[in-house]
C-alpha cells in the first residue's frame, strides 16, 4: 500500500543522510538475508513516496510557468529526488545476491535500481549539478522560438504551421531557425549532463546510462536492443513502401529543384517539425479519385464549434462508454488544457498524477486540430492507467513497461472510425466514406502511423550511442543526421555542421524522456486493438473497428491496467491480447491491403535512398 508522510515526516526523512547509513546490510555484519531486502524495500518505498507529492507539485508548476525561481526550486527538489533514489539504488545492489529472494524481491530491487531516469554520482554537489542542468534544458526548450516570415512564433505555434503550410521556402525557414535557435544552444549542457549521468550509471553498476535504461524490460539490456532491431526488421518493409510513395508525390508536388524522385526525402516537407508523423500531408500523398476521405477531422471539429474542453470531454466520453469512471472535478479544475498567453510554458503534451491516488490532469496547449485530438486521446490514456493502477505498491504505480503507458491511449484513438465520428455527432451519417475509400483511409493513417517508427527507433539509438560513447561529443550532430538519413531516409533542408545540435530540437532530448517506448507502443496499439476488436466480436475490415461502448472490452483492458507495473510485461499482455510477445503482425495485418496497394504504385520506381 502506498505510504504518504506529511510534510514535516518528508523533511525528517530528506535530512537522514545518508539514508543508505541505516541500511541493515551496513548495520549488521552478516551478509544481508531475504527478510533485509524486504525491510529495505519498505523503508525505501515509502521514503520515495513521501518525496513524490512534492516533487511533482514543484515540477507541475515549473512546467506550467517557468520562471528562475521556479527553475530554481524543480532543480533543488530534483536533487533532492536523485540522492535518496541513488542511495537506494546503491543499497538495492548489495540485496541482489541475498539467499532465497524470491522473484518478486528481485523484480522489486531493480525497480529501484532503475527508478532514476538519470542517475548522478555520489560525489558531493552532483546531484544538483545534474538537475540544474536537465531543469535548464527543459526550460528552454518550453520557451524555445523559431521564426516565419521573419516573425518569432512559439513551439506549439510552429509544430501546428509546419502541418498546413506548403511554401517550402517557409517550412525550410520554420524548420532552420527552430533547430538553430532551440537546439544548438544546448550542446554544451547536453555533453555535461551526459558526463555525469554516466557516472551516475557507472557507481550503480551499469556500464552507462543508455545500458541503465535498457534494464527496465523483465530480459537482459542487450536481448532488448536485439528486440527492438527483430521488431523493426517485420515493419520496415511497410516503411520502405510508404517512403517510395510519398517521395514521388513530393516530387510531383514541389518538382526536382524541391524533391528529387530518388535519395532521401527533405525533412521539412513532411508536414511535421520532426518528420515523425506525416498525416498533414495527406493531401499531397491522397489516391487519385479514391482519395477524397469526404470529410478532415480539423474541418469537422471546427464546423461543429469545438473548443479544446469540447475535445477533452469527447476524448473522456469514449473512456466513458467502456465503464471507466468520469475523471474527476479536479482534473477540470487544475489541468492545463490552453495555452497561457501571458507566461512560459512546457507546451509538450503530458499526463501527470500528482498524488497516485486521483489528482489526474493533463498538461496540453490544445489547438482544435485533428492531431491535438488523437493527443488528447494519448494523453487520457496514461491518466486513466495510472487511475488504475493506484491501489498497488509505490514501486508498481507504473506501466507494465513503459511502451504500455504509451499505447493505452493511442489504441483507444485507433478507434476513431467514420461511423464513431457519426456515434458522437460529429460526422454527418451521409458522410461516412464508402468501402471504396479504404486505401484513402489506411493511406491517411499510415502516414502518422507506420512512418513515425523509424524515427521512434533512433532516437534512442543516438542517445544509447552518446551514453555508450561510440557517438563522440565532436560527433553528436552527424550521427544525428546520419541516423536520420539511414533509418528515417531524410535530409535536413540545409548542411549541418558541428557549431548545430539538432537532437536538442526534438522535446524528449532536453526533457529526457526515453524515446524507445513510442516505438514500442506503436506496434503494441495494433496489438490492443487486433484483440479488442475480436473481442467485442468484430467482423469487418480491421481498420473500421471501434470498440466505443464495449463494456466487454473495457473491463478487460482494466484488468490489465490495473495491473501496473507488478508483473513482468509479457502477463500483462497475456492478459489482454492472449500473447507474451511483442510482434509487428498486427500493425501489418490492419495495413495490409495498403501494403498491396502501394506496391503497385510504386511498381517501376527505385525505391529506397
Ligand atoms: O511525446 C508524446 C506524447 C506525450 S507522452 C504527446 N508523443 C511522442 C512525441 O510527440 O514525440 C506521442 C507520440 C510520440
Ligand atoms: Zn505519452
Amino acid at each position: 500500500m502506498k505510504i504518504l508522510l506529511s510534510v514535516a515526516a518528508l523533511a525528517v526523512a530528506l535530512a537522514a543522510q545518508p539514508l543508505a547509513a541505516q541500511s541493515t546490510a551496513q548495520t549488521s555484519a552478516s551478509a544481508p538475508s531475504a527478510a533485509d531486502a524486504e525491510a529495505f524495500l519498505a523503508r525505501a518505498e515509502a521514503a520515495m513516496a513521501a518525496h513524490d507529492l512534492t516533487q511533482n507539485r514543484v515540477d507541475w508548476i515549473n512546467s506550467t510557468y517557468i520562471t528562475d525561481d521556479s527553475d530554481a526550486l524543480a532543480a533543488e527538489v530534483g536533487a533532492k529526488r536523485t540522492a535518496m533514489n541513488v542511495d537506494f539504488a546503491l543499497e538495492a545492489a548489495k540485496y541482489a545476491n541475498a539467499p532465497g529472494l524470491s522473484a518478486e524481491t528481485q523484480r522489486r530491487l531493480n525497480l529501484v535500481r532503475t527508478k532514476l531516469v538519470l542517475p548522478a554520482p555520489t560525489a558531493p554537489g552532483a546531484a544538483q549539478q545534474l538537475n540544474d542542468i536537465s531543469t535548464r534544458l527543459q526550460s528552454a526548450y518550453g520557451k524555445g522560438k523559431g521564426t516565419l516570415r521573419g516573425q518569432p512564433i512559439n513551439g506549439s505555434d510552429i509544430e501546428a504551421e509546419m502541418g498546413t503550410d506548403r511554401n517550402p521556402n517557409e517550412l525550410k525557414e520554420m524548420w532552420v531557425s527552430w533547430h538553430d535557435n532551440v537546439g544548438a544552444p544546448m550542446r554544451a549542457d547536453y555533453a555535461r549532463m551526459v558526463g555525469i549521468a554516466n557516472a551516475g550509471a557507472k557507481e550503480l553498476g551499469y556500464a552507462d546510462t543508455g545500458a541503465m535504461w535498457r534494464s527496465k524490460y523483465d530480459m537482459p539490456a542487450d536481448d532488448f536492443a536485439k528486440l527492438t532491431d527483430k521488431l523493426w526488421s517485420e515493419v520496415k518493409p511497410l516503411y520502405d513502401d510508404l517512403h517510395c510513395y510519398t517521395r514521388s508525390k513530393l516530387n510531383e508536388k514541389y518538382g526536382d529543384a524541391v524533391q528529387s524522385k530518388t535519395g532521401p526525402i527533405r525533412a521539412d516537407l513532411l508536414g511535421n517539425m520532426w518528420a515523425q508523423e506525416w498525416g498533414n500531408i495527406y493531401d499531397i500523398v491522397a489516391p487519385k479519385g479514391a482519395g477524397d476521405l469526404g470529410y478532415d477531422t480539423t474541418e469537422l471539429l471546427t464546423a461543429k464549434g469545438y473548443d479544446p474542453v469540447k475535445m477533452v470531454k469527447a476524448g473522456e466520453g469514449f473512456y466513458s462508454s467502456l465503464g471507466f469512471t468520469p475523471l474527476p472535478q479536479t482534473f477540470w479544475d487544475r489541468s492545463q488544457i490552453v495555452k497561457p498567453r501571458d507566461r512560459e510554458v512546457v507546451c509538450h503534451a503530458s499526463a501527470w498524477d500528482l498524488d497516485n491516488k486521483d489528482d489526474i490532469r493533463i498538461k496540453m496547449c490544445t489547438k482544435v486540430n485533428g492531431d491535438d485530438f488523437v493527443t488528447i486521446h494519448h494523453e487520457l490514456g496514461h491518466n486513466y492507467y495510472q487511475r488504475a493502477y493506484n491501489k498497488q505498491a509505490f514501486l508498481y504505480l507504473d506501466g507494465a513497461n513503459d511502451g504500455f503507458h504509451e499505447a493505452i491511449g493511442d489504441f483507444v484513438a485507433l478507434s476513431i472510425t467514420p461511423d464513431y465520428l457519426v456515434k458522437i455527432g460529429l460526422l454527418d451519417p451521409a458522410k461516412v466514406p464508402s468501402a471504396d475509400k479504404d486505401i484513402g483511409l489506411l493511406l491517411r493513417q499510415a502516414m502518422d502511423k507506420v512512418a513515425f517508427l523509424p524515427f521512434g527507433l533512433l532516437i534512442d539509438k543516438w542517445r544509447w550511442g552518446v551514453f555508450d560513447g561510440s557517438i563522440p561529443e565532436s560527433g553528436y550532430q552527424k550521427a544525428w543526421t546520419d541516423l536520420r538519413r539511414e533509418y528515417q531516409g531524410i535530409v535536413p533542408p540545409v548542411e549541418r555542421d558541428e557549431t548545430r545540435f539538432d537532437p536538442g530540437g526534438k522535446y524528449h532530448i532536453p526533457g529526457n524522456t526515453p524515446y524507445t517506448r513510442y516505438f514500442l507502443a506503436r506496434l503494441l496499439q495494433f496489438q490492443f486493438y487486433q484483440a479488442a476488436c475480436k473481442q467485442a466480436g468484430w467482423k469487418g475490415p480491421l481498420h473500421r473497428c471501434s470498440f466505443y461502448g464495449d463494456k466487454k472490452v473495457g473491463e478487460k483492458l482494466n484488468a490489465m491496467l490495473e495491473m501496473g507495473a507488478s508483473k513482468p510485461w509479457p502477463d500483462a499482455l497475456q492478459a489482454f491480447t492472449g500473447s507474451r510477445e511483442m510482434s509487428g503482425k498486427p500493425m501489418l495485418a490492419y495495413f495490409a491491403p495498403l501494403q498491396k496497394w502501394l506496391k503497385t504504385q510504386n511498381k517501376g520506381k527505385q525505391c529506397g535512398w
